[in-house]
């Protein structure tokens, strides 16, 4: 094994303490592995070479903690991070699980769901806080509909704004300084949930208080569950300054929400992914949103865990290998050449290159003729994959 591929602190690999920690109950069958606390969690963890891990609220506090029981976890918590040297760089709230979310929490109609969603969030953010963490998401787990006679869609878009308009008010107020990310996903655990993809999310952000302060947590899966590409939610997010965090799995399109281990099912999409963050040098967590299969005891979900890093520095090789692969290099230069000289008529409009450009004459047959080489580009691009260039 090459000691490349071994993760290190400056990959940034996460994981939730909900994924490792995963018992695999699924909506047929029952847990089908022991469940772990917090601490021995966070030292399965360090064990296969993680640099951080996230969590809900009630993923380390139980939702009927008393104080002193919170003190203590907490403080056992932390002692655990200190040993091992683990961070979190990300916590969460879990505002799905409880029946009291069974019609959604910030977009509930009712006015006391909605104030203790509040309630909660604010509680888990002073928690997140309190061990660093520098990014907040919110997963609209249950922020949906099964009938649209239930709610309407415009007064929920108005309900979640009012909600993240409080929020970043709180943030604010206590000096916090965390960047909130929203995580979109089309469906399940409601028939539909609302701002369904990361570009419905990226729209949404416009419209609140502060804007700024708020960007997305675009998930593989999800994306994928929409037939989208994911890789192309992450450019646009990116673009404007708002890829704050990401999670990282897979999934087959059109399926439920299957949450496999990272490049396990579209290794092409993750490839894509994996090189498009690097190129652009993003700087924050790669963590991994993914279980263990079912079929899996302990052993396996730390090989699960390994091969989420592992893939993903494999593909950070391919991609490096892909960039300095001349054939390919050669394809992408002569694609791109002006070979007519126009690109000085092109960008930022003036009155003069306008006129230049209706004044031009343009062999449009000649254009559409011209053979584009994607084939061999896309065959070059397997070959780097599958390890025979
Ligand atoms: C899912 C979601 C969640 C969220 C998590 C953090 O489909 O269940 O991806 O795992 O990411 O709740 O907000
Ligand atoms: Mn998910
Ligand atoms: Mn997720």
């Amino acid at each position: 094994m090459s000691d490349q591929y071994q993760p290190k602190p400056e990959h940034k690999f996460t994981f939730g303490l909900w994924t490792v920690g995963s018992v695999g109950r699924d909506p047929f069958g029952a847990p089908v592995r022991k469940a772990k606390s917090p601490v021995e969690l966070v030292h399965l963890l360090a064990e296969v070479g993680a640099y951080g891990l996230n969590f809900h609220d009630n993923d380390l506090i139980p939702i009927d903690a008393t104080p002193v029981e919170r003190d203590r976890i907490v403080r056992d918590f932390k002692a655990a991070l200190k040993e091992t040297g683990l961070v979190v760089p990300m916590a969460t709230t879990n505002l799905f699980y409880e029946p009291v979310f069974k019609d959604g929490a910030f977009t509930s109609n009712d006015p006391s769901v909605r104030a203790y969603a509040l309630q909660k969030t604010m509680n888990a953010i002073d928690l997140g806080a309190e061990f660093g963490a520098q990014v907040y998401v919110f997963w609209g787990g249950r922020e949906g509909v099964e009938t649209d006679a239930s709610k309407s869609g415009l007064e929920s878009l108005k309900r979640f704004r009012e909600a993240l308009n409080f929020l970043c008010e709180y943030n604010l107020a206590q000096g916090y300084k965390l960047k909130f990310a929203l995580e979109a996903k089309p469906n399940e655990p409601r028939g539909d949930l609302y701002l369904p993809t990361t570009g419905a999310m990226l729209g949404f952000i416009e419209t609140l208080d502060h804007s700024e302060m708020v960007g997305v947590n675009p998930e593989v899966a999800h994306e994928q569950m929409s037939g989208l590409n994911f890789m192309h939610a992450v450019a646009q997010a990116w673009d404007v300054g708002k890829l704050f965090h990401l999670d990282l799995n897979d999934q087959a399109s059109g399926r439920y929400d299957q949450d496999f281990r990272f490049g396990s099912v579209n290794l092409k999409s993750a490839f894509f992914l994996v090189k498009f963050l690097e190129d652009v040098g993003y700087p924050g967590s790669r963590h991994f949103d993914a279980h263990a299969y079912r079929t899996e005891d302990e052993e396996g979900v730390k090989a699960f865990a390994r091969g989420c890093m592992r893939t993903y520095l494999i593909l950070k090789e391919k991609a490096e290998e892909w960039n300095k692969d001349q054939e390919i290099q050669g394809i992408l230069a002569e694609l791109n050449t002006d070979q007519e000289k126009v690109s000085p008529l092109l960008g930022v409009y003036s009155s003069e290159k306008a006129a230049k450009l209706k004044a031009r004459s343009f062999d449009r047959e000649a254009l559409g003729n011209r053979g584009l080489s994607y084939e061999r580009l896309d065959q070059l691009t397997l070959e780097v994959l599958l390890g025979v260039r």
